[in-house]
């Protein structure tokens, strides 16, 4: 069994349980607990500019930006709820604090060595605590999803309080990124017979792993260009 059949069975055991709790009872949640989503939107911004911070420094040093672009997203009242009901949670705001990754920062790199090089800058800040590293690079899931995720904590300042706050930071190449694009696009299409999901899987699998030849050649070439320098 996959680790994204295990996934769809939790989601759909969790689906199957009396469905007394809707999208619409996450966002009314969210909606009175407006103080503490500003904090994960504040963290997320925090991180966000730790590596803006550190794209600049190391451009200025390397003539080169490892990171080619950054993302961050509050998780969405539709993904917290799937969450919620998958760890079996009851709807409250304990819950919801208890998620990771209620504040999300995606990092987009160069190459896979920029990954370790910018996790490992992050993670040696002071501020930084890091609370989980999962690394589906070197042990991509059985689907081929293949990205660093790290779970750390860092405080915001507001105006008259320091709080700490948990992020999930996911460090991937182009690659990995158009693989997961398109996987999560193609992952909901409902109504396939087993045959036909058995063989797009396998498919993806392979663009999983052309993605991860692509990034190990690319790395080579800048190797090479970096040893002409
Ligand atoms: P969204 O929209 O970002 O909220 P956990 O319960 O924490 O142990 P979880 O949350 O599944 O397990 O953790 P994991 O495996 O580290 O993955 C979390 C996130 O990584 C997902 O967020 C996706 O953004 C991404 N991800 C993980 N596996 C896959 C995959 O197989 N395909 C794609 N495309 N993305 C993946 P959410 O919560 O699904 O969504």
């Amino acid at each position: 069994m996959n680790e994204l059949s295990y996934k769809e069975i939790m989601k759909s055991i969790a689906d199957s349980l009396p469905a007394e709790v809707t999208v619409a009872d996450v966002k009314a949640l969210l909606g009175q607990a407006k103080e503490t989503m500003s904090c994960y939107r504040c963290a997320a911004l925090e991180v966000e500019t730790k590596f803006k911070v550190l794209d600049e420094r190391f451009s200025v040093q390397n003539e080169r930006n490892p990171i080619e672009s950054i993302k961050s997203r509050i998780k969405s009242p539709e993904s917290i709820l799937e969450k919620l009901r998958r760890k079996n949670l009851p709807l409250s705001l304990a819950s919801v604090q208890r998620l990771n990754d209620i504040a999300g920062v995606r990092v987009i790199c160069s190459f896979v060595e920029d990954i370790y090089m910018l996790a490992d800058c992050l993670i040696s800040q002071d501020d930084v605590t890091l609370i989980e590293t999962r690394d589906y690079i070197k042990h991509p899931k059985k689907n081929g999803y293949r990205s660093l995720h790290l779970i750390i904590e860092t405080p915001i300042f507001l105006h008259d309080e320091k709080r700490n706050m948990r992020v999930e930071v996911q460090l991937r190449t182009i690659a990995m990124e158009t693989w997961a694009n398109l996987e999560h696009k193609l992952r909901y299409k409902k109504n396939l017979d087993d045959k036909t999901q058995a063989d797009i899987s396998e498919k993806l699998l392979k663009c999983a792993s052309i993605c991860e030849t692509l990034d190990t050649q690319m790395q080579d070439v800048k190797h090479t260009v970096d040893g002409l320098i």
